[in-house]
């Protein structure tokens, strides 16, 4: 991963629970920061509102106070979970979504990688990147009442300079990864405006001026969404990153996370040019929250993921080192795992390794 490391006196984290399970999987990540001690800066956290339950008691899902902490007193942060309802809401809209925009955090980055016994199958380590600002998510919607019953649209955009950026931010990736290879995904067979330009634009991006063939030793694929999928749960090791937009990427994480055990075990980080968001990929979880199993580690990665993109490579692999080491072992573990642990044992088991 590309990473902006600064020498820094202090490392000011915001940290945003929001919802359900969110306000249990963050403090673990917090645990893991601090457990670090001196090889990384001092840490100052900053704890920050957002999400649908204070909304229903405020009327604010994203205070403005939350939004300005965020830009002008953190270094980064992580994001918890978000429960938005699934109908339409007077007065709401997503604050992780919104988040993603005021931030610039335009590329969401979700490695999926197996680790150990826990994982039945075949080995998948891939990384998807998701175009994290625009697709479906710009989130215009209508609907009107017509002759024969309501009539709903939604615009969908892509536009080049979005497609260019996560294109380079793919590239540079992989560049990284051992197997060097971009799978575009997209349906341009179908959308051949919308994913056409989003599959034109990636394809030109090692061709820029701007790029100075940097990106030569990079293989170049290319798949259509449904049969990526397929092909995912067939043969997840011919991929090594996948770049989509938004809602193919969110939807394709997801499954993924299926193939490695748990959405429990699966990191992100949205990052801009400018600042990075930990956040775990799961949701917020209401089935499972305040019972005190939810699976801390995809947060906890995501803490690792955050501070390798802040340049602190050393923390990152510590932290990862003993979440990987917790999951082969085994015998800790959260009942998305088959384990009867709670959140807590998990939690301590991974700091006695870090
Ligand atoms: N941490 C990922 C997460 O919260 N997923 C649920 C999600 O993205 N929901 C969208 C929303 O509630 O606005």
């Amino acid at each position: 991963l590309r990473s902006f490391s600064t020498a820094r006196q202090s490392l000011r984290i915001g940290l945003i629970p929001a919802d359900g399970i969110g306000r249990e999987v963050i403090p673990a990540a917090k645990r893991a920061l601090e457990a670090l001690g001196s090889d990384i800066p001092r840490l100052e956290f900053h704890e920050l509102l957002a999400g649908f339950e204070l909304f229903t008691r405020t009327g604010t899902a994203l205070p403005d106070e939350t939004v300005q902490i965020l830009k002008t007193g953190c270094d980064a942060a992580l994001f918890g979970a978000v429960s938005s309802p699934s109908r339409k809401v007077a007065g709401y809209s997503s604050p992780i979504v919104a988040l993603r925009k005021e931030l610039d955090l335009y590329a969401n980055i979700r490695p999926v990688v197996s680790v150990g016994r826990n994982v039945g199958g075949k080995p998948v380590d891939l990384v998807v990147v998701r175009e994290n600002t625009e697709c479906l998510y710009v989130k215009q919607e209508t609907i009107v009442r017509t002759e024969s019953g309501r009539e709903a649209r939604a615009t969908r955009l892509i536009t080049e300079r979005a497609s260019r950026r996560i294109g380079k931010m793919a590239f540079d990736i992989a560049l990284g990864r051992p197997r060097k290879q971009v799978t575009i995904i997209h349906k341009s067979n179908v959308l051949s405006i919308t994913d056409g330009l989003f599959r034109e634009t990636i394809r030109a991006v090692p061709d820029l001026p701007e790029v100075a063939g940097r990106y030569a030793g990079v293989a170049l694929a290319e798949q259509i969404v449904d049969s990526a999928v397929y092909r995912l749960f067939r043969e997840p090791e011919i991929y090594d990153v996948m770049v989509a937009p938004n809602l193919y990427g969110d939807i394709l994480s997801d499954a993924a996370a299926a193939l490695v055990g748990s959405l429990g075990l699966v990191p992100s980080i949205n990052a801009g040019d400018e600042f990075v968001m930990g956040e775990p990929v799961h949701g917020s979880a209401p089935d499972i929250e305040g019972k005190g199993i939810a699976n801390p580690l995809a947060s906890m990665r995501s803490a690792a993921l955050m501070l390798r993109h802040l340049g602190y490579e050393n923390g990152a692999s510590r932290i990862d080192k003993a979440v990987n080491e917790v999951i082969e072992e085994g015998s800790v573990l959260t009942p998305d795992l088959g384990g009867r642990s709670s959140t807590s044992e998990v939690v301590d088991a991974v700091l006695r390794r870090i």
